[in-house]
């Protein structure tokens, strides 16, 4: 252990739709909760938050949307990122920040679903982001991506520098391209203008091992996502093992965890694949789990700008360490001897391994004053940090509150001025974005909705549905009554629903079955057993239009379900077999301007 290695910040976490819930928390959980993620010395101490830049598309477990909506839109105080990254700023003021989009508004594309056709409107759209986090959070953004695990383009990336020199946006960085090594390294070593204008080469799940040709680029190499891992004690297996065998086996210097916390209904896809659990906003409850003290072994003694010392990190019973300087005398060991049933990740496969129980003799030399050699005597499984500095902590905290599933009768009037968030408590859009709104000329009844407010479809990362939901409530219910005053605001082929037993979302929302109940402008209504409208299980008329308020009501009990329209049974006996439980939601026909009130649900 002599040289010093490249300078860079090792390791982060990442927030995206998945920290919906965590956002309605009360006071002091929600505190606490983000004190575990990023207060130094307490917990996770995340050195990173990599967020993304909302597109109003579906990105894996929900829509985020868009501080531009439309060509001439510009708002800057939609959704939670903001939030998260002053929150994280706030108690730790020198955490690195990271923006990435893994959907764009249609209106970038300019109709095609690719966002480099005008790569002059994709970088107006990204460095407006930029520019909009500092004029209204005074956030600095140190890094942007290109576009997550799709395409790059050279010349989109190139003018993106350009650009964001031309605003003085200098120090702001550049990630490509988050997807595999190949072919951005590649395309590097042959293009010297990419190769001045890309800092850093984030690659996806690498399992540790990276390519000659990401190395001939001399760039720094990130694992710039990886993780995504049941958060149990394999997952802090896996998280361990990928902290320190990135950089020992790949030369990465920043291990990046999909996600940051898992704040959204655990059975949509990718359930409590976060570093912690904080999924119940109604009770208060959430889990420090053990990815947060595995990120702690690493975090609380390091920080971005120390240096890895260039050895093999290697150990010869198994398992690995890594040793890192802040080059001012301080010196951290972070050892690992993860087994490999213990320590496997989502992906990639693990490649079979042992570890056995060792003695490891460590020899210092070189610049630090601490000099000769140490063992230690190492088990299967377990985390060693060695370090200089005085200053970890695990804290003793109070418990939260016991857990509670979702509150079986729920309101929501939407009835409020000056809403801390865009969107209302508890909703999770899955397609389409659904914000408080304001209608300044209504009478009384209805000044303050919730609005859906995406009416094109946008350039998609998944399988947006071509319908648009909202999900709420607790994912097992079976028994349902859901009522919901709503105003279709798209004449003749306008239409809403509202539903019960809502089985799926994410990235798989497209394939949806419950059961919904339809309105639309033309005046027919509908009940079908799929978001996608195909399986229809009655029809008939309503008389409901465009511009009007109709409160609808939908009841399913066991097998048999039923509707009102304005407090009247509009349907009756329409036979239910499946799904047999699911969420409650709301929603509209097609990508268009419809508006919801006074929902309720009472469930069981
Ligand atoms: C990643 C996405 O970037 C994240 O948004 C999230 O969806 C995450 C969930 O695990 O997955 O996308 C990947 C999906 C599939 C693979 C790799 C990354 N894969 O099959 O190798
Ligand atoms: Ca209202």
């Amino acid at each position: 252990m002599a040289a010093q290695g490249a300078r860079a910040p090792p390791l982060p976490g990442d927030g995206q739709a998945t920290s919906r819930l965590l956002v309605n928390y009360q006071e002091p959980y929600r505190s606490q909760i983000l004190d575990y993620l990023f207060k130094p010395n307490f917990g996770a101490s995340l050195h990173i938050l990599k967020v993304e830049i909302g597109g109003d598309g579906q990105s894996t477990d929900g829509t985020e949307p868009s501080h531009m909506h439309y060509e001439n839109d510009e708002n800057y105080f939609r959704g939670y990122e903001w939030w998260l990254m002053k929150e994280a700023k706030k108690r730790n003021p020198k955490i690195k920040l990271i923006g990435l989009p893994w959907t764009f508004p249609a209106w970038v594309g300019k109709g095609e679903n690719w966002p480099y056709d005008y790569p002059d409107v994709t970088v107006y759209y990204i460095i407006s982001w930029i520019l909009g986090a500092k004029q209204y959070h005074d956030l600095d953004i140190d890094y942007v991506g290109i576009w997550n695990e799709r395409a790059f383009s050279s010349k989109y990336i190139k003018l993106l520098r350009y650009t964001l020199d031309k605003h003085g946006l200098q120090q702001v960085r550049i990630i490509a391209s988050d997807r595999l090594w190949e072919p951005i390294s590649f395309v590097l070593l042959l293009d010297s203008e990419l190769h001045g204008v890309v800092d850093v080469i984030g690659a996806h799940y690498p399992g540790t091992k990276t390519v000659p040709n990401a190395i001939l680029t001399q760039k720094k190499l990130w694992s710039s996502e990886d993780y995504s891992t049941f958060n149990d004690e394999v997952g802090a297996g896996c998280w361990a093992r990928i902290l320190n065998q990135n950089y020992v086996n790949g030369n990465m210097t920043s291990t990046i965890a999909w996600n940051l916390v898992a704040s959204y209904y655990e059975e949509l896809p990718f359930g409590r694949c976060g570093l912690m659990t904080a999924q119940e906003p109604w009770s208060g409850y959430y889990r420090v789990e053990a990815p947060i003290w595995i990120t702690a072994h690493t975090t609380q003694f390091t920080e971005p700008g120390w240096s890895y010392l260039q050895v093999d990190g290697h150990l010869e019973g198994g398992g690995s360490f890594v040793a890192l300087t802040d080059g001012l005398g301080n010196l951290t060991i972070i050892i690992e001897t993860m087994s490999h049933n213990h320590s496997q990740c989502i992906r990639p496969p693990l490649p079979h391994f042992s570890v056995s129980p060792q003695r490891a003799t460590f020899y210092l030399k070189g610049s630090f004053v601490w000099r000769g050699s140490f063992y230690l005597d190492l088990n299967v499984d377990e985390v060693y940090t060695l370090t200089t500095l005085k200053t970890g902590q695990k804290c003793i905290c109070p418990d939260p509150p016991p857990s509670q599933p979702f509150p079986s009768n729920y309101k929501d009037d939407f009835n409020i001025r000056n809403p801390p968030f865009s969107e209302a408590p508890n909703f999770a859009d899955q397609t389409g974005v659904f914000e408080y709104f304001i209608n300044t000329s209504d009478p009384g009844d209805h000044v303050f909705t919730l609005r859906q407010v995406v009416v094109q479809r946008p350039i998609t990362w998944s399988s947006d549905a071509d319908q648009t939901i909202s999900i709420i409530g607790n994912f097992q219910w079976e028994n349902f009554t859901v009522t919901c005053d709503i105003y279709i605001e798209q004449p003749r082929d306008g239409g809403v629903f509202v539903a019960g037993r809502v089985d799926n979302g994410g990235i798989y929302v497209r394939s949806t079955k419950g059961v919904f109940f339809w309105v639309f402008a033309d005046g027919t209504y509908r009940v079908t057993g799929d978001l996608a409208g195909e399986e229809i299980l009655m029809k008939g008329l309503s008389g409901v239009r465009a511009n009007a308020w109709h409160t609808l009501t939908l009841s399913i009990q066991g097998t048999s379900a039923s509707g009102l329209l304005n407090g009247y049974p509009l349907w009756e006996n329409v036979t239910i077999t499946e799904p047999s439980n699911g969420w409650a939601a709301i929603g509209t026909r097609s990508f268009e301007f419809a508006q919801f009130d006074n929902f309720h649900v009472e469930a069981s």
